[in-house]
């Protein structure tokens, strides 16, 4: 760097101040000539530290990830077959680069050269190929709100760090703390994945607290990795950070309805966001899915690591890709895969629908949730039609309270959803072609009709024809027939897309 200021904006204000201050000390050291010379070393100063400023700031950006042990024994089939597609998928997976980060080592490369002509050259060489952002590196709770704000199609990463603490309200809550909650509870029953079964439908078990609390630490333990993915947090803790709170959109609904703000003769009750623990013992693989229900899921490390992997390039044929293929192969997606180390404090959120697997390194406790934003609304719904479609994608089934809370969310968006917005969710709503059959009671079958109104309440003259059943229900149904969740998705659904494409065209 100390040769490159022979070329810089900086030796040239060096050069031009000799010059001047020979013609200063000609016109002998006249007032004049002081200031001038005051001047130019405050601009010199000035630039060198808006310089060191620039500097650091780059570096700091630059990422150190960690090293782990892929190779760990492997003794069962189930274990062999696991270990064998974490193999395959280092194979295809590099870590993250993002341009700052690239950016930060070219600096450090600039640094070595000696000549101007060296410099030009590595930089003629690595400025064409900066590659695009596999993440969206975060670096404080502004950054993780905007970033929500909008549609992300790459995941959303923060790193903790003594300059950039984590995002999450601090507890210093580990694995020990989470064991203490469980201690009295070890005949209580509880799911885990399990890889040592060979039949890998039947991985996921049932068995006991009392089993969890003897896996950890792991060194103890002489079992398989096995992984508690399916713990919901009971402790009153609230791990989500603020900013994921408030971009979470049912939250937004929660708070329009209520209209008193203060709290005198208040009915309100906080509702608690749900939130799930992953505890995992080292070496546990979760193998290529998506999440249900079309959500962002964000993640954040409390103690332990995990590596993280994810196709560099995601789109609803990628997800395609992973049906057809299945969990277990990573090969063939295009550009690879991408994999972020995660360490205690980290934060990572994907967007809607977004395969990735998970290996961990070293006993880990994670917790996370799931949320809608107004930015992914349009891609969530796509999800669920990828789900719907493609049931195997996901490791876990498409609940009736995924339609439920999406049917509520579409119905009352409307002040939190802008029109490009409203756009997206119109563009996924063509996805369900069977929407229009699903709502027009002319299809539904007299036995159909006849059980509505009885639903309703409604009496029902004896030999009624169709026609008469259908002006009946026209007469007494209001919105409120009967229908399943899902029913009434697509009828929210297509209530939001009739409303606006009125409201535009
Ligand atoms: O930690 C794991 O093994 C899997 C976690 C995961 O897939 C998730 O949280 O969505
Ligand atoms: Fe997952």
């Amino acid at each position: 760097m100390a040769n490159s200021d022979n070329g810089s904006g900086e030796g040239n204000v060096t050069s031009r101040g000799s010059h001047q201050m020979i013609s200063g000390r000609k016109r002998g050291a006249t007032g004049h000539g002081q200031r001038n010379s005051r001047k130019r070393k405050e601009i010199e100063t000035a630039s060198k530290r808006r310089a060191k400023d620039l500097k650091d700031s780059i570096l700091k950006s630059e990422i150190t990830w960690g090293d782990y042990n892929a190779n760990f024994p492997a003794r069962s089939m189930g274990e062999v077959e696991l270990h064998d597609f974490l193999l395959r998928i280092e194979k295809v997976s590099t870590f993250a680069k993002i341009r700052d980060d690239t950016f930060a080592r070219l600096l450090s490369k600039l640094r070595e050269k000696s000549s101007k002509l060296d410099i030009l050259t590595q930089l003629q060489s690595d400025l064409c190929t900066l590659p695009q952002d596999d993440v969206i590196l975060l670096t404080d709770e502004g950054s993780l709100s905007d970033a929500l704000n909008w549609p992300f199609q790459v995941p959303l990463l923060h790193r903790a760090t003594k300059d950039s603490p984590s995002l999450a309200p601090r507890t210093n809550f580990g694995i020990p703390d989470l064991l203490k909650h469980f201690a009295d509870y070890g005949a209580a029953s509880i799911s885990v994945y399990d890889y040592s079964v060979p039949d890998p439908t039947q991985r996921t078990r049932q068995t006991t607290v009392h089993e969890l609390l003897s896996c950890f630490p792991s060194e103890r333990a002489c079992c398989t990795a096995l992984n508690f993915l399916d713990i919901e947090n009971r402790t009153q803790i609230q791990f989500c950070p603020s900013s994921i709170i408030l971009q979470d959109i049912t939250a937004k609904l929660d708070a329009l309805k209520e209209h008193d703000k203060g709290k005198t003769g208040s009915k309100w009750k906080a509702e608690p966001r749900k939130e799930f623990f992953l505890l995992s013992m080292k070496n546990a693989i979760s193998t290529i899915h998506v999440d249900t229900g079309g959500a962002v899921t964000w993640v954040l490390i409390l103690a332990g690591r995990k590596i993280w992997y994810f196709p560099r390039h995601v789109s609803p044929r990628t997800v395609r890709w992973l049906d057809q293929a299945g969990s277990q192969t990573p090969e063939n997606y295009p550009s690879g895969w991408v994999k972020v180390e995660l360490r205690p404090g980290d934060l990572f959120v994907m967007p809607p629908s977004f395969p990735h697997a998970v290996f961990t390194p070293d006993d880990c406790l994670a917790v996370g949730g799931q949320i809608y934003t107004a930015g992914n609304l349009g891609r969530s719904i796509e999800g669920i039609k990828l789900q719907e479609d493609y049931p195997d994608i996901s490791n876990e089934d498409l609940d009736d309270s995924v339609y439920s809370t999406l049917a509520r969310v579409l119905r009352e968006c409307g002040p939190f959803t802008s029109s490009l917005e409203k756009a997206e969710i119109v563009t996924s709503q063509t996805l369900f072609p069977h929407l229009i059959d699903t709502m027009t009671y002319d299809d539904i079958s007299r036995d159909g009709l006849m059980g509505i109104l009885k639903s309703l309440g409604v009496a029902i003259p004896s030999k009624a024809k169709k026609n008469e059943l259908l002006e009946l229900l026209k007469k007494n149904h209001g919105t409120q027939v009967a229908c399943t969740p899902r029913e009434d998705f697509l009828k929210a659904l297509r209530e939001l897309c009739s409303k606006f494409m009125a409201d535009i065209i």
